[in-house]
This record gives structure tokens, sequence and C-alpha cells, in this order.
């Protein structure tokens, strides 16, 4: 006897696992099923079922049940797209590629991220909070993004300062938070500003922060974070900076972020963009 739905809590299409589940149960041996009786899936699973294994004479209750059942339409093919908010959501890594090179041709690599990539990331995330995506989706849409961000930061490269540096900044994604597109973005700009970049990585604890800054004698910080939950972590590895007592600049960025939360940790910069963080760097470094 088993309560077959149990197994599905927490996934989309429960009805899917949970007849699918169904039919390895009842392969496995078992004798009865609890489930809801309303829902044709389940209940249809059983006729497959007992025609399949012979339980159903000459096919009676199969045919009776369904002779008469329009038939299913066929699926759309999975088509190639021009659009990349498309490519983006549905994980599409080489049309993601593809578009953004043609995009190369009309728009800058600034605004083909603040203006497509950025956007079609914030509508999966808010179709992710909404239960409308869920993490696997969340994803192969980040997949798709860091294609397409692969092929802007060939060309930003390119065009480049070469051998010159303007001086040291650290970059890192704060203890707890495995976001790092954002901040992975910044550190191209700064590198292609003529900066010399060290990037600490993500879920980055407060105090490796505070000794590579005073070991490397770095003069601007850029701190990271995509959470509400790791902003505590952000206002630690402020708060840690200070007490060193080593004298730098802080800049923070990411989308849960804001000016006036910069000014209450004690940061001295809130960069709502990448571009933002070079103006603040020609500021700090020159
Ligand atoms: C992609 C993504 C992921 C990817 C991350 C892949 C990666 N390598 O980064 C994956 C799938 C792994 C992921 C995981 C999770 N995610 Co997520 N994710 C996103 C998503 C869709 C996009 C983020 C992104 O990359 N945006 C594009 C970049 C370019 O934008 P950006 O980071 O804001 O960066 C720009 C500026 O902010 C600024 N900036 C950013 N950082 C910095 C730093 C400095 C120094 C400066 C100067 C500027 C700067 O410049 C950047 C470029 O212009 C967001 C939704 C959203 N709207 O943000 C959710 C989102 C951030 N995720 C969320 C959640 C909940 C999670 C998970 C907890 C899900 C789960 N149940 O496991 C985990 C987190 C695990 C962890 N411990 O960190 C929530 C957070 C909710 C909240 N408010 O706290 C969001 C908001 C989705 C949502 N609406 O619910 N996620």
């Amino acid at each position: 006897m088993l309560g077959v739905s149990n197994i599905s809590f927490g996934l989309p299409n429960r009805e899917l696992v949970n007849r699918t589940f169904l039919s390895l149960a009842l392969e496995e041996g078992l004798d009865l099923a609890i489930i809801n009786p309303n829902i044709p899936a389940m209940t249809e699973t059983v006729a497959a079922y007992k025609l399949l294994k012979g339980f159903d004479k000459d096919c009676q209750g199969f045919v009776d049940r369904f002779a008469n059942a329009p038939a299913t339409p066929a699926p759309a093919a999975p088509g190639k797209t021009d659009d990349i908010f498309e490519a983006v959501a549905k994980g599409l890594k080489s049309e993601s590629r593809e578009i953004t090179k043609r995009l190369m041709e009309t728009k800058t690599e600034l605004e083909i991220i603040n203006d497509c990539l950025i956007p079609a990331l914030d509508a999966v995330g808010t179709r992710y909070e909404k239960g409308e995506l869920f993490l696997p989706q969340l994803l192969r849409a980040a997949e798709a993004s860091q294609e397409a961000f692969e092929v802007l930061k060939v060309n930003i490269a390119k065009t480049g300062a070469g051998g010159v540096t303007k001086g040291k900044i650290i970059v890192a994604t704060v203890r707890g938070d495995i976001h790092d597109i954002g901040k992975n973005i910044v550190k191209t700009i700064l590198v292609n500003y003529g900066y010399q970049v060290i990037d600490l990585g993500r879920d980055v604890p407060p105090e490796t922060v505070v000794e590579t800054a005073v070991r490397e004698d770095v003069k601007l910080i850029g701190l990271s974070a995509l959470m509400t939950t790791t902003l505590p972590a952000m206002a630690e590895t402020v708060a840690l900076l200070r007490k060193s007592g080593h004298a730098c600049k802080v800049m923070i960025g990411g989308a849960v972020l804001t000016p006036d939360y910069a000014r209450e940790i004690g940061a001295d910069y809130y960069a709502r963009d990448a571009k933002a963080s070079a103006d603040i760097a020609k500021e700090v470094l020159g």
C-alpha cells in the first residue's frame, strides 16, 4: 500500500512524477495505490498498466475507456529563436552566442549587457520568484547568459588599455553568495580600463578580503551581493575592513543594493552597474 503523491513535493508537474512513480511501484508489486481518483492521469496510468501486463482481458477496459478520446495534438518543435530574451530564458547556449554576435553589429558591449542581458536575467528571476520557473531553469538561463558574456568579453579585451596599470582593485562576491555574473562583468570592465583586478571569486569570507587588501596594499575594494540573506556578510566585510585600519575605499554593487544601504554599512560608493564601477575607480585611483 502506498500514498503515491508524497514523492513529488516541491516539484513542478507533480502529476507527471506521480504517475511515473505509480508505474514503477506497480511494476515492483504495489497492491494498493492511494491516489486521487479525480485525477485522470493517475487512473489512466493504472488502465495502461493493466493493459500492458495482460490484466485487461482482450484490452476491453482500455478500449471502452479510450476509443472515443480525442487525439493528443503533437507538441510544437523546440524552434530556434532570434530573440536574446527567449534564448536566455530557455537556456539556449549556442543561440545566445549567435544572437549576441549579431547584436554587436548595432550595439556596444555595455548596451547589450544593460539593455538585453540583465533585463533578460531579471525577467527569469521574476518568473522564478513567482514559481513559474524552477532552479534547473535558472541555472540554464545563467549558463546561456554566460555564453553571451564570453562573446562580449573577448571583444572588450580587444579594445583594452594594453599594458598600462592604473592601480589594484579587489573584487569579490561576499560570503554565502555564489552569484558572480555581475562581479565578473565589473572585473572585465575594470581590466579593460587598465586596472589590475584581484578577483577573490565568490562566497568569500570577510577575513580573506581584509587579509588580501592589507597584503597587496589595495586602495579600492568592490563587493558584490545579490541576496537579501547575504547583505549582513557584506556589512560584516566592510566593518572588518574598517576595524583593520587599512586605508581604502569600498564600492558595493548587486541587484538588491541601494545607495542608502551603502551609506548605512559604511561603504564609500554604491555602483549601479559596471560602468559606474569604472567611474568610481577613476575617481579613487585616477
Ligand atoms: C543567474 C541567477 C542565479 C544563478 C547564478 C549563477 C552565477 N554564476 O552567478 C544560480 C542559478 C546559480 C542562482 C542560484 C541561486 N539564486 Co539566483 N538569481 C540569478 C538571477 C536570475 C540573475 C542574477 C544575475 O546574474 N544578474 C545579471 C547581473 C549582470 O546583474 P547584477 O549581478 O545585478 O550585476 C550588475 C550590477 O548589479 C552591478 N554589480 C554587481 N555586483 C557588483 C559588484 C561591484 C563591486 C560593483 C561595483 C558593481 C556590481 O554591476 C553588474 C553589471 O552591470 C537573479 C535575479 C535578478 N533579478 O537578479 C536570481 C536571484 C538573485 N537568485 C535568487 C535566489 C533565491 C537564488 C538561490 C538561493 C536559489 C536556490 N533556492 O538555491 C541560489 C543562491 C545560492 C547562493 N548561496 O548564492 C534570488 C535572491 C532573492 C533575494 N532577494 O534574496 C533572485 C533575486 C531571484 C528571485 N527573484 O527570487 N541564481
